[in-house]
């Protein structure tokens, strides 16, 4: 038995006054509840110290950046990472990363439980649209303010567990989880902010977008035989609704935990590694059943 103790630090809204400073004494009181329950690895969402800003349609280049960080761990950051190392738990979270040459990327880092950076990630699949859509309830603008990963999508051995990340829109395609099985994954971190409605379609409310968000994160569990943890940020920023629906999934596709309210809420569980072992062996043993033959168009278009 190989067992994690993994936390979901589900948060609740940011609103666009809020500053870093105070997201982070969240993110610390989260951590603090991590600790009392044990926990090795906790996991905190997509773009965690920040509003989701890409719903605000910005011109001013200086009006972007803002939502940035040049560096990590910086200023705001440092005393999560003390807290983190202090505690001895590995954490991953999600920002928005500005390069010392100028390119903007949806991010996510992991560390080890000593508070060292061990992976980074860089969001693959931008949702959205790059201007201004008038035909949108609210906007999406995440294709106007990063882009597309250029880290691929990696694996590292931390903590005796083999760990990926995704970010939010990336756990709905099967090419995310796939690729991270190849490298053989264990446990997939991801963070997400996905709006409660359809702003294309009215008539998609919360429950089938929490269905779809679940589907997606037990079929790419089974289908890899990996643990997959999905974290919220969710509520309402600033009258925009978020919804949360943060789990653990096991690799047999089973939720084991889950997230009840739309606020700042830890869930946990006691993640066997080992539990992976079956599926990696028989039914999904890429090695022996996978027909490459039959798969180029996958990535030919
Ligand atoms: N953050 C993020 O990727 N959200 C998307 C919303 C898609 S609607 C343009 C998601 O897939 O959850």
């Amino acid at each position: 038995m190989r067992e994690l103790i993994i936390g979901g630090a589900q948060m609740g809204p940011i609103q666009k006054a809020d500053s870093r400073e105070a997201v982070v004494r969240r993110m610390i009181a989260l951590l603090d509840q991590a600790k009392s329950r044990n926990c090795d690895v906790v996991v905190f969402p997509e773009l965690a110290l920040t509003t989701f800003f890409p719903r605000w349609y910005m011109e001013d280049q200086a009006e972007v950046d803002f939502w940035f960080e040049r560096e990590m761990p910086n200023g705001a950051t440092e005393p999560l990472f003390a807290r983190a190392r202090d505690y001895g738990i590995a954490i991953s979270f999600g920002y928005a990363e500005l390069t010392p040459d100028g390119r903007h990327f949806n991010t996510s880092i992991l560390t080890n439980r000593k508070g060292e950076i061990v992976g980074k990630y860089r969001k693959v699949h931008l949702p959205g649209h790059v201007e201004y859509d008038t035909q949108r309830a609210f906007q999406h603008l995440e294709k106007r303010y990063f882009l597309p990963g250029d880290l691929g999508f990696n694996v590292w051995s931390n903590e005796g567990a083999v760990m990926g990340m995704c970010i939010c829109n990336d756990r709905r395609w099967p090419e995310t989880y796939r690729v991270l099985g190849l490298k053989g994954v264990e446990l997939v971190l991801l963070g997400y902010n996905t709006p409660s409605v359809n702003s294309q379609m009215s008539a998609e409310g919360l429950e089938k977008r929490l269905f779809h968000s679940q589907l997606s994160m037990q079929a790419g569990a089974y289908q890899n035989a990996t643990w997959v943890v999905g974290v919220a940020k969710a509520g309402v920023e600033d009258g925009h609704p978020l919804m949360g629906g943060s789990m653990i999934v096991d690799p047999n596709g089973f939720v084991v935990a889950k997230a009840e309210s739309e606020d700042d809420e830890l869930i946990v569980h006691g993640c066997d590694m080992d539990l992976c072992e079956f599926g990696k062996t028989t039914i999904f043993d890429f090695a022996r059943h996978r027909r490459i033959e039959h798969y180029g168009i996958i990535t030919s278009q």
